[in-house]
């Protein structure tokens, strides 16, 4: 069958294309380190490109290839590069695609340790960033140097929520002879495809929605063009940040329930936000579903739904916040998002606490911030646990 052409849902099931001599229904865990050659003039085909028998498993493995090719048909992507997590893709994405002298301009409110790692390290290899609001076009062009190279844009924004035009980011980057690269994390591919905008790169930390059940870290690349694909590969293999069999085999059972779960989890999110919203305690709401977002348009051109996580803040600002988080019984307090459970956090003291004062307020990550990223219990019991949380505030 030709997944190339089927729904997203029948691609799901079935775009791994995975086929052995038992007919086996799911992918196997290929948990090997090695694999052997035929004959010595086989191995040296392998080694040599001539063949494509498999050699090594941080080189290639059947498991992960299974996850790579869907991930790539989902995407609508050249291939796909598996790695052992979120953090993996980017950084394989920074050294293989920026040198010496090189300038970067991203998304402020983008995943802390994403800009952390920019900034605390990659600059000791002479690469610079500037880190800016991308929803307004303007700010990108400006931040535009002569030695930059690469535009990167994280939306949905971690954990603003923030929403960047993908195919004005991809024109400014193609006027300027940019690499764009989109983090896809928020979204997943069943809602949001960058590469059809015109990005060259999308990646995702399937740590989030792809896996979906807060039990793997895990990341993949995909590319638009093989150059790119051939050159990231090669740098992932190098650098040893390759994905486990067992690993890939779990975000493969996952996937497969991508669509179901999203759905749930969006129905959910969307009646959240809107009691939030009309909570006397709660002050501002940001969810791309609400018709108050500042992009809400721009979501409802680009996206196929809204997502299942919602930034708010209290009237009683960090105070009230903490005093919301400790008396939840059913949301776990905890980072990360995408799972089928409940989980709330406070990325100011959290996920973005590495992040300086001064930057975390220019990118809008204020102290009353919190993020909820909903899951798929039912949503009286959601909504319950947050007016009991919300009346001891
Ligand atoms: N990109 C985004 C947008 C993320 O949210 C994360 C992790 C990463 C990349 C890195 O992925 P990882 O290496 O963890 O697989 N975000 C997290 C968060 O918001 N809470 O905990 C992790």
């Amino acid at each position: 069958m030709d997944t190339k052409r089927s729904g997203f849902n029948t691609k799901l099931i079935h775009a791994g294309d995975f086929k052995d001599q038992f007919k086996s229904a799911s992918v196997p865990i290929y948990q090997t380190s090695t694999f052997a050659f035929e004959s010595a003039e086989d191995g040296a085909r392998c080694f040599g490109g001539e063949s494509d028998g498999y050699i090594y498993s941080r080189i290639g493995n059947p498991t992960i290839n299974a996850l790579e090719r869907e991930l790539a048909i989902l995407e609508g992507g050249y291939g796909g590069i598996a790695v052992s997590s979120g953090m993996a893709a980017a950084c394989t994405i920074y050294l293989t695609l920026l040198s010496n002298g090189d300038h970067i301009v991203s998304t402020d409110a983008v995943y802390g340790p994403s800009r952390g790692v920019m900034e605390k390290e990659f600059v000791r290899f002479g690469i610079e960033s500037t880190y800016i609001n991308t929803t307004d076009y303007r700010n990108i062009e400006k931040a535009i140097r002569p030695n930059t190279r690469m535009l990167y844009i994280e939306t949905p924004a971690n954990p603003t929520m923030d929403i960047s035009d993908l195919e004005v980011c991809s024109q400014i980057a193609r006027k300027n002879n940019l690499i764009f690269v989109v983090d896809n994390t928020f979204a997943s591919p069943y809602l949001q495809n960058p590469l059809a905008f015109g990005a060259d790169i999308v990646f995702h930390s399937m740590t989030k929605l792809i896996n979906g059940h807060a039990d793997i870290v895990a990341g993949i690349i995909i590319t638009q063009e093989k150059a790119m694909y051939t050159r990231l590969r090669s740098m992932m293999i190098n650098l040893g940040c390759n994905m486990d069999p067992h690993q890939a085999y779990m975000v493969l059972r996952g996937l497969k329930t991508l669509s179901l779960r999203t759905d749930r989890a969006q129905f959910n999110a969307e009646h959240v936000a809107m009691f939030l919203e009309k909570h006397p305690k709660v002050a501002w709401v940001k969810y791309p579903g609400l018709k108050s977002h500042p992009q809400h348009c721009l979501a409802k051109k680009q996206m196929r739904g809204s997502g299942s996580t919602i930034s708010f803040g209290l009237k009683g600002g960090y105070e009230a916040a903490t005093k919301l988080l400790n008396n939840l019984k059913l949301a776990l307090l905890a980072v990360s998002l995408g799972g089928v459970e409940t989980l709330i956090q406070h990325p100011a003291s959290m996920t973005h606490s590495k992040v300086s004062k001064e930057n975390k307020l220019k990118s809008g990550i204020t102290d009353d911030l919190i993020r909820l990223a909903v899951g798929i219990e039912d949503i009286e019991d959601i909504i319950s646990d947050l007016n009991d949380g919300l009346m001891k505030v």
